[in-house]
């Protein structure tokens, strides 16, 4: 499939989903659209968390296991921190605080945020365009039965433990589209737009809340299909099949693509769920994702169901 495509993505599930598609069409085709609700400051740098685990993904650097930050980190500067007392629950390995400290020195230069996530992505030679949703602040908050949360206190310090009650995100309002962005979906070279196997309520909507985005997918003319985050009943990782449960959902591919009515025109789901009846077009793979090889046959089976789409 040639032309241009463009992927909505958040979290660790959607970087594996970007690597895939970077195995079956040129990187330079590709331009990624990226959650940063998840974005906050923290010792006063700004912190990028899904920029950033595309950003180690896409270049080798990830830490696979653990699903964020680099392989082989080390620790000198969270030991140190810590000696002085420091706020510890957000662990910043000392590779990693190249990238806060160049983008937080960048921002308070007056740059955007693109501009930094550009340097980056140009400095690793990943070939793709990689852009935040917004160069505008916008924060996901969770209301929980333990209280208000910014969304690292929830991902992180809380664990994911408190039960959500409601999802917000603070600034969406008043947010622009990053440059590219809406050009990249309402490109007539765009042939497929997908939205990556992340946590829909977490790391698409914040996508979805910037105003613009969501106009421009529904007036769009390239197929969107989204990649499912169930596997087997389950989310393979994260807190998906937790808050679904918490927002009064099954945990069913029905409920995903009704999240996703109006902007999604399909839905690939996984071969373990296949019985599960689904009322839009769908396509039936094995999306678990463990080898670059799973990533790329996900990527393949989502593109496939998009060109089925566009007829
Ligand atoms: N996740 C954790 O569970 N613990 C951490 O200490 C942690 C630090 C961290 C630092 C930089 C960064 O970019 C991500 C980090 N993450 C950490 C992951 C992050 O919370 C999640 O990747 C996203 O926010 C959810 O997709």
């Amino acid at each position: 499939m040639s032309g241009r495509i463009v992927v909505l993505t958040g979290g660790v599930g959607g970087a594996k989903l970007v690597l895939g598609l970077m195995q079956v069409c040129p990187p330079e085709d590709i331009t990624a659209i990226v959650n940063t609700g998840d974005d906050f400051r923290h010792l006063g740098l700004a912190i990028s968390p899904d920029i950033d685990t595309l950003l180690y993904t896409l270049s080798g650097r990830a830490n696979a296991a653990q699903g964020w930050g680099r392989e082989g980190e080390t620790w000198s500067f969270m030991d140190a921190l810590k000696s002085l007392d420091g706020e510890d629950w957000f662990l910043l390995g000392d590779g990693d605080m190249a990238l806060h400290v160049l983008r937080s020195h960048m921002l308070a230069s007056g740059e955007t945020l693109s501009a930094a996530t550009a340097r980056f992505a140009t400095a690793w030679d990943l070939g793709l365009k990689i852009l935040p949703m917004s160069d505008d602040a916008v924060a996901t908050h969770v209301s929980t039965d333990a209280g208000d949360l910014p969304f690292q206190r929830y991902f992180v310090e809380q664990r994911c433990a408190p039960a959500v009650r409601a999802i917000r995100f603070e600034g969406a309002e008043q947010a622009y589209p990053a440059p590219g962005v809406i050009e990249a979906i309402s490109d007539p070279a765009t042939r497929a737009i997908v939205i990556a196997p992340s946590n829909p309520w977490l790391s698409v909507d914040p996508i979805l809340a910037v105003p613009g985005i969501r106009e421009a997918l529904a007036a769009r003319k390239a197929p969107v299909v989204a990649v499912s985050p169930i596997v087997g009943g389950q989310a393979v990782k994260g807190p998906t099949a937790k808050l679904m449960g918490e927002l009064g959902l099954g945990v069913t591919n029905q409920a995903i693509a009704a999240h996703y009515e109006g902007v999604i025109d399909a839905l690939l789901v996984d071969v373990r769920d296949a019985g599960e009846g689904l009322d839009i077009p769908h396509a039936v793979t094995d999306t678990l994702m463990k080898t670059l090889d799973d990533r790329a046959r996900v990527a393949r089976a989502a593109l496939d169901l998009a060109e089925r789409i566009a007829g």
